[in-house]
């Protein structure tokens, strides 16, 4: 059922894959300063978000002494041309990346562009084009130039979004005609659950309670992307810009109407980020959430109107497992993407505990497509897994090609049952450091990188099994899944 112009490939973002962070004028973002924290130390389920202002002082003042993984990643900024030729080589279509706020305006304040930053992401362009893949770039996927989230605390403050526009127009200035695929904000719906690493804030410095600072950072953030999607869509016609959710589809716990309604104010909530930046405004149901939860929101003048003069082209979204919602709060919880689930105990779950859904895919998939009308794009979707490089340089992941499998045969059916779908980027494609422990031992890619946790190894790249697999995949069109 794939189109024949589907967009087959991977996916990535700049914090966790590009490394080079001292390197090419490259300002630092708040992602440098989260130190890797090993299995036995966490306390809890201690993620990278659980950072406090003080915390991250005494990590600031004694750079030296801490394990600070996104500073690495993956390398990319050195292995940028060994890894697209081996994504040509799968045959990718599509890339999806994310471009450094800080390597292009250090500080955030900065009146023009570091030049070295704007030719870096021109030499990966090129590098990409010279294979026929097009790159889907993601503007901010959680990075922030830290400066800013010391001087304002980040996207608390409503002069985040003049610094972040002008840096949105540097990047449709600068590349409109190598990129026509453009996500302006990575799961913006993230904020809720990690405000530090997506919004660069620390709630505990905000003067307002949690809920009223993450929406208010939501606020700007929406206002940003509409001004973003304004201005692309004058300036660069032929640019397709789109909106991006974390999709947690969820199912109540059971058939007990309070149960079904708790559910579908989740559901309204994790979609409310596509009424707005879809629709363009804010949906009632949101208002009357706010006015009942005492979030006090500042908004911007004129929001109405620039909300519905930004309005995107596509909806994307990451998608990994499905949720379960009670409304009796204090059943036990598995861990999730970004939030906690009830345990679905019709699911298997991966070796983190996230619940393993392909049906969900399809559902979320035509319940978003019913409900918007618009073009769809899944720009993550894959398995964390903990693989073995062996002596030979090969990587049995039998268990990432089944999971894989089984989310192309949704999107498939999705396809088959009306959903308009651009393309599927999976994440992770080539190693790198994950969001939730900033470690590499939980690994997406096709493509191995010999380091570990501490930054040992050689960086050198190895092909899975999953990579032979995918390859095939993407040359029968998705038809040869074996
Ligand atoms: C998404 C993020 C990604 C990514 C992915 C997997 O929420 O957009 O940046 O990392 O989750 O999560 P993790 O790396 O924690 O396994």
């Amino acid at each position: 059922m794939f189109p024949k112009e589907f967009l087959w490939g991977g996916a990535t973002a700049s914090a966790q894959y590009e490394g080079g962070f001292d390197e090419g004028g490259r300002g630092k973002s708040q992602l440098d300063f989260i130190d890797f924290i090993s299995v036995e130390k966490r306390i809890g389920n201690q993620c990278t978000d659980d950072v406090s202002w003080e915390r991250y002082k005494t990590i600031r003042e004694n750079e030296s002494e801490y394990n600070l993984p996104y500073r690495r990643g993956a390398d990319f900024y050195h292995h940028y041309k060994e890894d697209i030729k081996l994504m040509a080589e799968m045959g990718f279509k599509v890339f999806r990346m994310s471009i450094s706020w800080a390597r292009l305006y250090p500080t955030g304040e900065e009146e023009t562009p570091n030049p070295e930053g704007l030719k870096f992401y021109h030499d990966v362009f090129d590098e990409l084009h010279k294979y026929g893949i097009e790159p889907l770039v993601t503007m901010i996927h959680y990075e922030n130039p830290v400066h800013l989230t010391e001087k304002f605390n980040g996207w608390e403050s409503q002069k985040m979004i003049s610094y972040f526009v002008k840096y949105t127009k540097t990047l449709i200035d600068e590349y409109k005609d190598k990129v026509k695929y453009w996500i302006t904000f990575n799961e913006i719906n993230a904020t809720l659950c990690t405000p530090f690493v997506s919004s660069g804030m620390f709630v505990e410095k905000s003067q307002k309670n949690k809920l009223s600072c993450e929406y208010q950072a939501l606020h700007h953030q929406l206002i940003a992307s509409a001004l973003t999607v304004k201005y692309a869509h004058e300036t660069a016609p032929q640019c397709m810009i789109g909106a991006m959710i974390a999709r947690l589809e969820c199912y109540a716990e059971t058939c007990k109407p309070t149960d079904v309604l708790a559910n579908m104010i989740d559901d309204q909530i994790n979609l409310s980020f596509f009424d707005i930046m879809a629709r363009g405004s804010y949906p009632k149901f949101l208002l009357n959430y706010f006015r009942d939860n005492d979030i006090i929101i500042d908004f911007v003048d004129n929001y109405e109107q620039i909300l519905k003069e930004g309005t995107v082209d596509y909806l994307a979204f990451s998608y990994y497992m499905s949720y379960v919602v009670s409304a009796e709060p204090g059943k036990a919880e598995a861990p999730g993407n970004l939030v906690k689930s009830l345990v679905n105990p019709y699911l298997k779950q991966t070796e983190w505990g996230w619940g393993i859904d392909p049906i969900g895919l399809r559902i979320t998939l035509n319940r978003i497509y019913d409900k918007y009308q618009l073009p769809l794009f899944i720009v993550e979707n894959g398995l964390g897994a903990k693989d073995v490089l062996e002596e030979d340089g090969s990587v049995h992941d039998t268990y990432r090609i089944d999971y894989l499998r089984e989310h192309i045969k949704a999107m498939d059916k999705a396809i088959d049952d009306g959903v308009e779908l651009l393309g599927y980027t999976s994440w992770g494609c080539v190693d790198l450091c994950s969001a939730s422990f900033a470690d590499m031992t939980k690994r997406y890619g096709y493509i191995y990188v010999d380091a570990d946790d501490y930054g040992n190894g050689t960086y050198n790249r190895y092909k899975k099994d999953s990579y032979y697999w995918y390859k095939k995949v993407i040359e029968s069109n998705g038809k040869d899944l074996d």
